[in-house]
């Protein structure tokens, strides 16, 4: 098997500060995580920006703080979040792209979020990929939902994604695909052909699903974005939740891919020795 690619998402768009100590919330503080995730064995980080009073912002000045903050403590793979948060405009979500970070998502169809809708209409799809391909960006296909696979083949037949991508699947969204291990079988069955994929299970699925995604030679994804705690009342630091999935790769004999390995398996350059 290919080593396991360790991506963590230390931030996201929904927790709050005051529902955890540990949530990056400065440019400094990500590059301080960038630092300790990849000193636990992540080789991507899924970024999100916070202002400095912890609510959500797209403002392309802070991503490229936190873009600097984190390559001047990591060689790590950077992945700009372009689903943002409940309620940023398209135009918003996507301009973060100007900065060319390695990768970025695309989140291949709109779900329920909770009692909110995470609008991604076909239109909104094609104008994220149209600037992916502008500032040559390699997109990661957030799955939440069945039917999204569907929607990944429809955009590559309309000509404006190439195939295969790696894909993330995103399990247990209030609203989504449920976390399940019948249900993440049958979204590897349904990949692509040539696709690599990534599990990201919510909440207290997120440790189960990523012991499954070991075994089928799948990539993990953690972090506090998707999971607040470590175990039942304990809230986790990002960090630590790396390093569980590292003890357990090795322990099954899976190598923990380095962020070059990490490049080298999704077809990403070779980061530019300054
Ligand atoms: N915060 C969610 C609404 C992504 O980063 O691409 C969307 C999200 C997906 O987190
Ligand atoms: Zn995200």
């Amino acid at each position: 098997m290919e080593p396991l690619i360790i991506t963590c998402a230390p931030v996201g768009g929904e927790i709050m500060p005051d529902q955890t100590p540990h949530l990056p919330v400065t440019p400094e503080q990500l590059g301080q995580t960038a630092a300790a995730i990849r000193e636990a064995g992540a080789s991507i980080v899924h970024v999100h920006c916070r202002n400095d009073d912890g609510t959500n912002t797209h403002e392309v000045e802070r991503f490229r703080a936190a873009f600097a903050a984190i390559r001047a403590q990591s060689d790590l793979v950077v992945q700009f979040s372009t689903g943002g948060a409940i309620g940023m405009t398209p135009e918003e979500r996507s301009s973060v792209l100007q900065l060319r970070p390695e990768m970025a998502t695309l989140t291949c169809g709109s779900v329920n979020f909770g009692d909110d809708i995470f609008e991604n209409s076909f239109p909104i799809m094609r104008g994220i990929l149209a600037r992916m391909r502008e500032y040559d960006v390699k997109p990661e296909l957030e799955i939440f939902d069945k039917g999204h696979l569907a929607n990944a083949r429809r955009l590559a037949s309309e000509g404006v994604l190439t195939l295969p991508q790696h894909a993330d699947f995103v399990l247990g969204v209030p609203g989504g695909l449920e976390a399940t291990v019948q249900n993440l079988c049958e979204l590897v069955d349904d990949l692509p052909a040539g696709c690599t994929w990534t599990v990201a299970g919510i909440g207290r699925q997120q440790l189960p699903l990523a012991m499954v995604a070991i075994a089928m030679g799948g990539h993990v994804r953690v972090g506090l974005e998707d999971n607040l705690y470590y175990s039942k009342g304990r809230l986790a630091r990002n960090e630590e939740l790396v390093a569980r999935v590292v003890r357990i790769a090795h322990e099954a004999g899976r190598a923990v891919a380095t962020p070059d390995q990490a490049r080298e398996i999704l077809g990403l350059r070779k980061l530019a020795v300054a």
